[in-house]
């Protein structure tokens, strides 16, 4: 048996507006989530998060569902528009409740609350005053951190700030494939330092009041060259690298911009001091994994938008089996990133805040057989259990997602749940893989 060390924290995530519905009560405000999908065209077949997992009103049978599991850590977001509607201003007493009720529901039961303060539920506000691509939006995060700080402190211990920063930035900014929607390099690059900034005032709000566990999460891999012999094909990966991995990993755990990363800023983005605030020392490093990324060169090829800097560049998909996403499966890439974080970043205690995988499950007879999906995490688990005998400081492990929930432009049709969801009953039906985690929660092992 692979064994886990102990106090390793084993769990799993959600995020507000994939899971909670209930979009109009309490005084809730609209994000760039709720106008984008309703938007016709930009999600699969129409589908918006207005009732999701309804969570909102359902979140006493979720909990119940982690604790029959054992999870001992539920990572979940706050609805930035459920605490400030219209995204700055006073906050909205009800929207804190709801967390309030939540949170205190997770420690009746013994399950730690651990609290990202954005994942990507911009309030439609602050998107109409430049979103993230405007600089006063750092501030205003800092402001709605802090009050959700000042409610949920005293039984909050794990915070995160932001979820996925390049997600936002260029998912949302260059390629508009996320909300909200846009395609501008410069917006983009805008939005990604205007993310890191807001980081930055956020953990030194925290800190000042007092918080001990501050993090960030990072959707990062490894970036490999096709044939690493190659000059050009190293350099093709290097360059993808510093925009996935490094745009973000460098101001943060080092407190400057690569060269590379400045050069392609537009002029006047990043002022005196930025640095300095983007890289005060976090607490702990989150990681979504989901696959790495294979590249060679290809003279002539267009720049990627999600990866500025990247001409000449070929993304090759990678050759083994994929998962319904269509994104390969190789565990071995999470070793690897674990090991080059720990060898390039040394000190910084790591967590898997995301990894997991959609299949297309099929429900029969009450139960849904999920073996693709328990072979997917068991691979990873050892990718994790590899990394931690090579000596990295790994402390815990939260799959991606408790439930099946609204997959973003993919709508409800990708199925990422341990636990499954019927979303005309609103029916949970825990899947062989959620019996299979809890196996090697209890064994804190496999
Ligand atoms: C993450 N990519 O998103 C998010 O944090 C989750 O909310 C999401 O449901 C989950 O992974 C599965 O998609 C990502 O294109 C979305 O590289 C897209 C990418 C990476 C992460």
């Amino acid at each position: 048996m692979n064994e886990f060390p102990e106090g390793f924290r084993w769990g799993a995530a959600t995020a507000a507006y994939q899971i909670e519905g209930a979009a109009a009560d309490d005084g809730r405000g609209p994000s760039i989530w709720d106008t984008f999908a309703r938007t016709p065209g930009l999600v699969y077949a129409g589908h918006t998060g207005d009732v999701a997992c309804d969570h909102y009103h359902r979140y006493p049978e979720d909990v119940a569902i982690m604790r029959e599991l054992g999870l001992g850590t539920y990572r979940f977001s706050v609805s930035w528009p459920r605490i400030k509607p219209d995204g700055t201003g006073p906050a909205n007493p009800r929207g804190l409740d709801f967390y309030d009720r939540l949170a205190d529901e997770l420690l009746t039961v013994g399950i730690e609350p651990m609290v990202t303060l954005y994942h990507w539920d911009l309030p439609q506000g602050i998107e109409d005053r430049g979103g993230w691509a405007s600089r006063d939006t750092a501030y205003h995060f800092a402001d709605y951190a802090a009050t959700v700080h000042k409610r949920l402190g005293d039984r909050v211990n794990l915070w995160t700030t932001l979820n996925e920063p390049w997600c936002s930035a260029f998912l949302g900014y260059a390629v508009g494939v996320h909300a909200p929607g846009k395609s501008d390099r410069d917006l983009a690059l805008s939005a990604a330092h205007h993310l890191l900034l807001g980081h930055g005032l956020a953990t030194a709000r925290l800190r000042d009041a007092g918080a001990a566990n501050i993090s960030i999460t990072l959707n990062l891999a490894p970036v490999v060259p096709a044939d690493p012999s190659l000059a050009a094909e190293r350099d093709a990966a290097d360059r993808v690298d510093a925009m996935l991995n490094r745009l973000f990993l460098e101001p943060i755990l080092r407190g400057s911009y690569e060269r590379y990363a400045l050069e392609m800023f537009p002029a006047g983005l990043v002022h005196d001091g930025d640095e300095t605030t983007i890289g005060q020392p976090i607490d702990l490093l989150g990681i979504n994994y989901y696959n790495p990324c294979l590249v060679a060169a290809k003279p002539g090829a267009p720049e990627n938008p999600v990866y500025p800097g990247s001409a000449g560049v070929d993304f090759r998909p990678a050759p083994g089996k994929t998962t319904a996403m269509g994104w390969p499966i190789e565990p071995w890439g999470l070793t690897e990133l674990l090991e080059r974080l720990h060898r390039d970043y040394p000190g910084v205690p790591l967590i898997i805040t995301e990894n997991g995988a959609a299949f297309d499950d099929v429900p029969s007879e009450g139960n849904v057989a999920d073996q693709d999906r328990i072979s997917y995490l068991e691979g990873h688990l050892q990718a994790c259990h590899e990394a931690i005998s090579r000596g990295v400081d790994l402390r815990g492990y939260l799959v991606w997602s408790l439930l099946d929930n609204f997959e973003w432009a993919e709508g409800y049709r990708k199925r990422f749940g341990i636990v499954h969801v019927d979303f005309e009953t609103q029916v949970r039906t825990p899947k062989d893989s959620a019996r299979w985690y809890a196996k090697v929660i209890e064994h804190n092992g496999l």
